[in-house]
């Protein structure tokens, strides 16, 4: 029942020095970071990444945001932390996200704004939403050698 998950801090969120009050609210749940770099992608490596977008009306917008900037990368492990992680997270739209989650508390701006002013929605953080997506961005982002096995302090608690 122990995942990896990856969670990309995006540029709005690098660009808003929020990446270490980010990343702390996984370690103090007890997460271990396994993988972590910075990365400025391109059009080609977004186009991967975000696959299942690429054909929506709200892609353009969505690229525009992802290559602005580099992201930070990281690879989680924790008990179920795919969906804990995403809970974490909270929902796509900032202005939807409940209040305790990341979107929720650092973001605001709703879907209708961000149409109406030809953006794409800055959200902060990308987070794995399945075992098969984790599985594949892992292996698009991070290279085999660049996550690590190791022990924290949380693993006397967990084993
Ligand atoms: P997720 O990031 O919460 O998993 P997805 O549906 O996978 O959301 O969408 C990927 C990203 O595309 C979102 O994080 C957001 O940046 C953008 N996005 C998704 N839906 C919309 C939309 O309806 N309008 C504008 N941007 C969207
Ligand atoms: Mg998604």
């Amino acid at each position: 029942m122990i995942q990896r998950t990856l969670i990309l801090i995006k540029p709005d969120g690098v660009q808003r020095c929020l990446s270490g009050k980010i990343l702390a609210r996984f370690e103090d749940a007890g997460m271990k970071i396994v993988g972590m770099k910075m990365v400025w992608v391109d059009k080609d490596f977004a186009k991967e990444h975000y696959y299942e977008h690429v054909e929506k009306s709200f892609y353009s917008g969505l690229e525009a945001v992802i290559t602005m900037g580099p992201v930070v990368a990281v690879v989680l492990e924790g008990v179920e932390a795919i969906a804990k992680v995403r809970k974490m997270v909270g929902s796509t739209e900032p202005k939807s996200a409940e209040p305790g989650t990341i979107r929720g508390d650092y973001a605001h701006v709703s879907y209708g704004y961000a149409d109406q002013e030809g953006l794409g929605i800055k959200n902060l953080i990308h987070a794995s939403d399945s075992e098969k997506s984790a599985k594949k961005e892992i292996e698009l982002w991070f290279d085999q050698k660049e996550i690590h096995s190791y022990k924290t302090v949380h693993d006397v608690h967990l084993y």
